[in-house]
């Protein structure tokens, strides 16, 4: 072996050593970039006292009429659900259902950020289920990375299409008699709007957030957020309707063990319903939906 050769060898294999270690080190700096770079992952779960958050949506003046849905364009959804109506604005004795209530932001007694905790990604799944040519629940709460399990109870063929800003988009085609879809969403979004490719009524609205904090009103009106770290919030309510829908924000305390009140109520003069619905906005959307 002569002196150049050797330099080479030498050469090359501390290349290789330096190529495998820094191979190596990039990894594990990536992960832990992955893990505590962004803030969704970074730190760790709370563990402190927690309260509730409770409240009642009401909704001020007469809401408008369910309107009877047209299905003759699928005979399957008529016969199952022949008084299909629409239902983006349910009210019963002045309180309104279907409202996504949730933490949006605040400081923790402790005084570090909610957004600074860990929240662990549930094990259970949400179902969104198509029965009578029908989103039921109409709203809901989703976590990161939760799993999302969409059953088709129709003897019809549904297309589910969330359109999501933050998320990637997707539609899916479920046969009749198909097994439950399975998804998730990795972005906080409030909230993704779904429609059905093959039924143009059907809508169902998904919010999705990086702390279980939330909660839909239900027929009463009523809604409540469980294990609230204490602390200082801005809580948000929304509803549908225009291009992204209505929200009101308030600010409350959250006693340790104990619990604030957040009543909302929509409707009435003052609100914004003279936006244009969600279902008027993409003009481009109208020939897929027919398929
Ligand atoms: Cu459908």
């Amino acid at each position: 072996m002569n002196k150049q050769t050797k330099v080479w060898l030498v050469l090359s294999i501390a290349l290789s050593l330096l190529a495998l270690g820094s191979a190596c080190g990039g990894g594990t700096s990536t992960n832990k970039e992955a893990n505590s770079g962004s803030t969704e992952t970074a730190a760790a779960p709370y563990s402190g006292p927690t309260g509730t958050v409770t409240g009642v949506i009401s909704y001020n003046g007469t809401p408008p009429a369910p309107k009877k849905i047209d299905t003759t364009a699928d005979p399957v959804c008529g016969q199952k659900n022949p008084n299909l109506s629409t239902d983006d604005t349910i009210v019963k004795d002045g309180k309104l259902a279907n409202t996504f209530v949730y933490i949006k932001e605040g400081t923790v007694q402790a005084g570090k950020k909610i957004g600074d905790y860990s929240w662990p990604t549930p094990t259970s799944e949400v179902q969104l289920d198509q029965n009578g040519c029908h989103y039921a629940p109409h709203v809901l709460g989703v976590m990161v990375n939760q799993k999302l399990k969409i059953t088709n109870s129709d003897a019809t063929q549904h297309n589910i299409h969330p359109t999501p800003k933050l998320n990637q988009e997707w539609n899916q085609t479920q046969a009749n008699g198909a097994p439950p879809i399975e998804r998730a969403f990795n972005r906080a979004e409030v909230l993704i709007p779904v429609k059905c490719n093959q039924h143009p009524w059907m809508k169902a609205y998904i919010g999705v957030l990086k702390h279980p904090l939330f909660s839909v009103s239900s027929d009463t009106g009523a809604f409540e957020i469980k294990g609230v770290p204490a602390g200082k919030y801005t809580v948000v309510a929304w509803r549908e309707g225009g291009a992204n829908g209505e929200e009101k924000t308030m600010e409350v305390t959250v006693p340790a063990n104990g619990s604030a009140k957040a009543d909302f109520s929509f409707g009435g003069a003052a609100t914004s319903s003279t936006k244009p619905s969600l279902q008027m906005m993409p003009a481009l959307e109208l020939p897929v939906m027919k398929h």
